[in-house]
């Protein structure tokens, strides 16, 4: 599990010299936006609860089949699990977005995820429009003025659009 700092830490050392300017200039950029960083992991950690369920329930709108007999999400105890797995992958996100880095969303989330899915049955699609849904939702709260420092936040919001990318292209 990395960070962005020990990503170029790890990276300039195994070519075993100092770090690039390029690598200086990544990281000068992130500490110069570290607070409006910091504000977009605080909305959507304030907002996971809502983010998750509004995405699942847009979700189970557009596809009904998952929670109709015989669909993957049908019977309370499969409902609770789609629910938590997705508050997972937006946690994981979450702290993707903190580290600046997608070492901890692939490592400990991602891995394995898909084969996990296809053994149990879990339409990985399925899951991947959730995916598509939270990031929506996450993306207006990191938006909303109320929530981060006002300022220009397009590049931490196409950082944190990454990691919701990652998440859905690895259950399909
Ligand atoms: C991954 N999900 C499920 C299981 C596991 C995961 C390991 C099996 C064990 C269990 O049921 O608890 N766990 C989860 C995860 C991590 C982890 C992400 C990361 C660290 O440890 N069903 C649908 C929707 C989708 C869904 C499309 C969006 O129809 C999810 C939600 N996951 C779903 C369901 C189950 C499941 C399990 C319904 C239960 C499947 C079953 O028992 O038949």
């Amino acid at each position: 599990m990395l960070d962005a700092f020990s990503k170029v830490v790890a990276q300039a050392d195994a070519r075993g010299e100092f770090l690039s300017n390029t690598q200086f200039d990544a990281l000068a950029k992130m500490v110069a936006d570290g607070n409006k960083r910091l504000d977009a992991v605080a909305a959507i950690t304030a907002n996971a609860s809502t983010v998750v369920t509004n995405a699942a329930r847009s979700l189970f709108a557009e596809q009904p089949q998952l929670i109709q007999p015989g669909g993957n999400a049908y019977t309370n105890r499969r409902m609770a699990a789609c629910l938590r797995d997705m508050e997972i992958i937006l946690r994981y996100i979450s702290y993707a977005m903190v580290a600046g880095d997608s070492s901890v969303l692939d490592d400990r989330c991602l891995n394995g995820l898909r084969e996990t899915y296809q053994a149990l049955g879990v339409p990985g699609a399925s899951v991947a429009l959730g995916v598509e849904k939270m990031k929506e939702a996450a993306i207006s709260f990191v938006n909303d003025s109320s929530n981060v420092t006002v300022g220009d936040c397009s590049s931490l919001v196409s950082e944190l659009s990454t990691y919701f990318d990652r998440a859905a292209k690895a259950v399909v």
